[in-house]
């Protein structure tokens, strides 16, 4: 893993400070010089190794010796400085959704507020609606914000884990007494947020692993340090657990430690009666405690009688009594998805052209992208109406035409408006390849009306599939209130699809709905909702989702060629 990021972080958190301070030049300096460095593709430590931290642009001597200190002792003296000459509670303010350096010196200014707790007593006596600017609205979404950090869990989204886990494989793979590394836990299992991860070595020599493990870059803090049981902290506060096996009982290890412990508890009730003791280090017979099987999980399984099932079904949600009647769902593969049926370009919110998105998905081994930029209604992010719809359709023609083995689907994402109807025409719909229909407004409806408002929708002809249908983002906001089993009956009923949103905090359909929607007999669709070029990579967290909701590729309109997809709307 780079250094990039706790760098940016350091640096971001100056600027910032430094803003509340009014001093504005250095405050831009510090802010400039944290993008740099989090757009930087190279590890700043190779730059810095180089000696040429200075030919950064943007980063001069002073900004380059923070850089080095914090590189070197994992802090900044500058920093906390900075944050003790901040009146008391302002940092902590400084936490929460919405609450910039500014307003958090206004509250602490004007009305004494030292800290979180003191914030919610002031809003609770009404005393923040009075300040000048404010109203009953403000003072509102500041206790929103206070309860939306307590409920802050502190787990990590899949999406924020995975790239830090290539980081880690890497870096293990490194050690040359290593023989087997994987990440188990939640993470193999693909669960849409992780609490920490647990890493699994084998290894004849688990010093030298564990020695090798806590000096991994990005590390803040080791919790503890041993031969065979290491953790640590790393610097975004997610902590990582080592265990090192030695290579007979690595298969026992993985089962164990991939769970869920839910999962693993009805596994050993199951080889209890059967008359086995199973743990981490293998299973055993009852009788003599002799060893049947160590080395190999699918071998564990199969001990019992059962098949072995992929890390994502592993919830105790029937995969157990499925895999013991031979009965598991064939689960859908990323190589089998051939397109990505949501994407933006530069014509709505998105930052990169249509053929770049096109070549990138091509790129990637995909057949075909649907260019799905948003509609009018969505002002804020340049949504285009019916004229540049259409002027949009026929680039994408045009673009098609001279690209030869890959299609680009011309689409929309359109708005549903509060009364079911959509913000684009019919007759300009009907012109479409794709359309994905979307909430993006009023999520505050009734369960009554927001559910009218879908299930109107999805009796338009001209929807493919309804976008991000619960509207929920993870960790942030909860879905809005809607009868999910009447809009998939509706969906089921006209034949519309339902959207898993790939983009990380919304994977929308969740797992648990994506089944719902299969045992209704509704096709999903993923869409990336990609805005830039990188973000099409997220296409496999929602096969992720798809895995973990039982679908297989029969359930995903994204395994049609597409001919294919384009027929369903005929
Ligand atoms: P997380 O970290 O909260 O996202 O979820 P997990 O599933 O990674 O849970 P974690 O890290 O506490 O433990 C890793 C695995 O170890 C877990 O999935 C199953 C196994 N495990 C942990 N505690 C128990 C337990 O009390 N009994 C059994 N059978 N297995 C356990
Ligand atoms: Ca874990
Ligand atoms: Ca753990
Ligand atoms: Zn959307």
């Amino acid at each position: 893993m780079s250094a990039n990021s706790g760098v940016a972080a350091v640096l971001y958190e100056i600027g910032e400070i430094l803003t509340v301070k009014e001093d504005t030049f250095r405050s831009r300096a510090y802010l400039m010089a944290a993008q740099r460095v989090t757009s930087l593709t190279e590890d700043i430590r190779d730059i810095r190794a180089r000696g040429e931290l200075d030919s950064i642009p943007g980063i001069g001597k002073s900004i380059a010796a923070t850089i080095e200190e914090v590189l070197d002792t994992g802090e900044s003296k500058a920093l906390m400085e900075l944050r003790e000459s901040l009146p008391p509670g302002v940092p902590e303010l400084m936490a929460l959704e919405g609450v910039g350096p500014k307003l958090a010196m206004r509250l602490n200014r004007e009305l004494g507020v030292t800290g979180i707790d003191s914030l919610e007593k002031a809003a609770k006596e009404h005393r923040i609606r009075a300040l000048k600017g404010f109203g009953e609205k403000k003072e509102q979404n500041l206790l929103k914000a206070v309860e939306e950090y307590r409920g802050r869990s502190g787990r990590f989204l899949l999406g924020e884990v995975l790239p830090i886990i290539q980081g880690i494989l890497t870096h293990m793979r490194g050690c040359d007494a290593i023989r087997r590394v994987e990440v188990a836990g939640s993470a193999r299992r693909r669960k849409e947020t992780v609490g920490d991860l647990d890493v699994l070595a084998s290894s004849l020599e688990p010093e030298k692993v564990s020695d090798h493990f806590i000096r991994m870059p990005n590390v803040a803090r080791v919790l503890a340090h041993g031969p065979t049981k290491s953790t640590v902290v790393l610097e975004n506060r997610l902590q990582v657990d080592i265990r090192v096996i030695p290579p007979g009982s690595f298969g026992a290890a993985l089962q164990y430690f991939t769970g869920s412990k839910e999962h693993n508890v009805k596994l050993r009730t199951i080889g209890v009666k059967a008359g086995f003791k199973l743990n981490e280090y293998g299973l055993f017979r009852r009788g003599d405690d002799s060893l049947v099987e160590a080395e190999d999980e699918e071998r564990i399984y199969e001990a019992l009688g059962m098949d072995w099932m992929p890390p994502e079904l592993r919830e105790n949600t029937g995969e157990i009594e499925a895999a013991m009647e031979h009965r598991l769902p064939e689960l859908v593969e990323l190589d089998q998805i051939r397109g990505d049926l949501h994407a933006h370009t530069d014509w709505s919110e998105g930052t990169a052209s249509i053929e770049e998105m096109a070549e990138k998905a091509r790129s990637m081994g995909l057949e075909y992208l649907a260019v799905c930029d948003h509609t009018k209604t969505l002002g804020i992010a340049r949504g285009l109406d019916e004229e540049r719809l259409l002027e949009q359709l026929k680039e994408i023609r045009r673009l098609d035409d001279e690209m030869s083995g890959f299609r680009i689907l011309a689409g929309t994402e359109c708005d549903i408006l509060r009364d079911g109807k959509l913000d684009i025409a019919d007759d300009v719909l009907q012109e479409l390849d794709w359309v994905v229909a979307s909430v993006h407004s009023g999520f505050k409806q009734d369960e009554e009306a927001m559910t009218r408002r879908i299930v109107e929708a999805i009796h338009n002809e001209n929807v493919s599939t309804v976008g991000h249908p619960t509207g929920r983002l993870i960790e942030k906001r909860s879905p809005y209130t809607v009868d999910l089993d009447r809009v998939l009956d509706a969906a089921a009923e006209q034949r519309v699809c339902m959207e898993i949103n790939c983009f990380p905090d919304r994977l929308d359909l969740s797992d648990v709905n994506s089944r719902q929607a299969k045992e209704k007999g509704v096709r999903v669709t993923l869409g990336t909702d990609a805005h830039t070029v990188s973000e099409l990579e997220f296409l496999g967290m929602g096969v992720s989702v798809a895995r973990r909701g039982w679908l297989g590729p029969g359930d995903v309109v994204n395994t049609l060629t597409a001919d294919e997809v384009t027929r369903l709307r005929s």
